[in-house]
C-alpha cells in the first residue's frame, strides 16, 4: 500500500485518492455523464443538438438514450431512441421537430440516458398547427378579441384556393354585392343595395372555390330605362343578390327593380322594388318625389307628395349593415337616395349615394352620387333629366382561426 506524499493544505486526499491507494491499480473508475442542449425553448421546425459530456469512457462508447414527452411524429429529423457514440469523452446528436401542422400546446421533451445518470429537457413552442392553409385575395393577419384570424379580402373576383383544411374547418363569411345603379330623369328613384350575406362556421374543405365581386349598376343615360341593377356577388355556394335599380322619369319605367334591396320608385307614383329577405329591404315608394333605395338594415324612404314648395322632401337612401369581419366595424350596403327639386334624399350609410336636384325647381342640380366602390352601396336617382348615379361594387371578406 503506497500512501500519497501530502506536502500543502490543499493536497487533501479526495474520496477517490483513498479508495485507489487503497484498492492499487485494480480500482474501478468513477464515471461521470453530463448532458447539456443547445437550446431550451424550441420552435417547431428547429434544430437544437445535445451533448454528452463524460469522463472515462472509451472512444466508440454508445450510450443509449430515450426522449420522452413527444413522440415519434413530432421529430423530423433524429430518433426517439438511439445511442451517443463517444469520441473523446464526448457524443452529440442533433435534432429537428416536424411542422406538424397539429395543434398540440407546448410540450415539454426530456432526453434521458437509459443508465439513469442524466437527462436534459428542452421546451417546445406549438408553432405549426392545424389550420386552414388558403390564398387568394388580400391576406391579412389579425387579432380580434385576443383570437388569431387570416382574413383573406376580395374587391375584385378571384378564387378562394384551400390547399389544407383539417377535419372540421369552418371560415366565416361576409358577401355584399354590387348596388343598383339610380334612375334617370327629373326626380327619379335611387339604386337599392346589393344584398348582403354573413354566414359563421362556414364548412370548408380543400379546393378551389369561386369568389365573385359583383359589379354596381352603370350610370343610366336613358330616363325611358330603369337604372341598371348591381350584379351579384358570390362565394362558393353563398350568392347575394345585386341591388335593383331605381325607377326612372317615363310612366313605363317608373318602378324600382327588384334585387337584394329594392329600387326606389320615381316621380309619379312609381312603385317600389323588392327586396330579398336576409339580404335587404324594399325600396321607398316614388311619389312628387324618387322613393330611395333600400339598404341592408333599412327600407328606403318614400317620396313626398308635396307640390308646394316642389317637392322638397325626398326619399332617402335605407341604412346599411355594420360588419367587424375584418376587425373593424364598417357598414356596408346602403340604398340610393332618390331625386328631387330642391332637395334630395341622403345616401344611405354603407355607401349610398345621395341624391341629385333639378335647377328647374328651385334646386342647383347637384349631380347624384355614386355608391362607393366596394360597399355594394346604390346610386343615387337624379333630379334632372340627366343620369341616375351608379351603384357600388361588392366585397367578398373570409376569415378563419390560425
Ligand atoms: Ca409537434
Ligand atoms: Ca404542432
Amino acid at each position: 500500500m503506497t500512501y500519497p506524499t501530502t506536502n500543502s493544505a490543499s493536497d487533501i486526499w479526495s474520496l477517490r485518492d483513498v479508495y485507489k491507494a487503497v484498492a492499487g491499480n485494480n480500482w474501478p473508475e468513477i464515471i461521470s455523464y453530463s448532458l447539456s442542449s443547445s437550446a431550451t425553448t424550441v420552435d417547431e421546425g428547429d434544430t437544437f443538438t445535445v451533448t454528452l459530456n463524460t469522463t472515462s469512457l472509451a472512444d466508440g462508447t454508445s450510450v443509449p438514450y430515450t426522449i420522452t414527452g413527444i413522440d415519434s411524429t413530432d421529430l423530423s429529423s433524429g430518433s426517439i431512441t438511439g445511442n451517443f457514440t463517444i469520441t473523446g469523452g464526448t457524443g452529440t446528436l442533433s435534432f429537428t421537430l416536424s411542422e406538424d401542422q397539429t395543434t398540440e400546446g407546448t410540450e415539454t421533451l426530456t432526453l434521458s440516458l437509459d443508465n439513469g445518470k442524466d437527462s436534459v429537457s428542452v421546451t417546445v413552442n406549438d408553432t405549426s398547427e392545424d389550420v386552414i392553409v388558403a390564398t387568394g385575395g388580400t391576406v391579412t393577419d389579425t387579432t380580434i378579441g385576443g383570437v388569431d384570424y387570416r382574413i383573406h379580402t376580395f374587391t375584385s373576383s378571384g378564387t378562394f384556393d384551400v390547399s389544407s383544411a383539417p377535419a372540421g374547418s369552418t371560415v366565416d363569411a361576409l358577401v355584399v354585392a354590387g348596388g343598383g345603379g339610380g334612375g334617370a330623369g327629373s326626380f327619379a328613384g335611387g339604386g337599392g343595395a346589393g344584398g348582403f350575406r354573413t354566414v359563421t362556421n362556414f364548412a370548408i374543405t380543400t379546393g378551389s372555390k369561386t369568389v365573385t365581386v359583383g359589379n354596381g349598376g352603370g350610370r343610366n343615360t336613358d330616363s325611358g330605362i330603369q337604372g341598371s341593377s348591381g350584379s351579384d356577388s358570390v362565394f362558393h355556394t353563398i350568392t347575394s343578390v345585386g341591388g335593383g335599380g331605381g325607377g326612372s322619369r317615363a310612366s313605363f319605367a317608373d318602378s324600382g327593380r327588384n334585387g337584394g334591396s329594392g329600387g326606389g320608385g320615381s316621380r309619379e307614383y312609381g312603385s317600389p322594388g323588392s327586396g330579398i329577405t336576409g339580404q335587404g329591404n324594399n325600396g321607398g315608394s316614388g311619389a312628387e318625389s324618387g322613393g330611395g333605395g333600400g339598404g341592408a338594415s333599412q327600407s328606403g324612404g318614400n317620396g313626398s307628395n308635396a307640390t308646394n314648395p316642389f317637392p322638397n322632401t325626398v326619399g332617402f337612401g335605407g341604412d346599411g349593415q355594420s360588419s367587424s369581419i375584418s376587425g373593424s366595424s364598417v357598414t356596408y350596403a346602403g340604398g340610393g337616395g332618390g331625386g328631387g327639386g330642391e332637395s334630395s334624399g341622403a345616401g344611405g350609410t354603407g355607401g349610398g349615394g345621395v341624391g341629385g336636384t333639378s335647377n328647374s325647381y328651385g334646386g342647383t342640380g347637384n349631380a347624384p352620387g355614386d355608391g362607393v366602390p366596394n360597399t355594394g352601396g346604390g346610386g343615387g336617382g337624379h333630379g334632372e333629366k340627366t343620369y341616375g348615379a351608379s351603384g357600388g361594387s361588392g366585397i367578398v371578406i373570409i376569415r378563419y382561426l390560425i
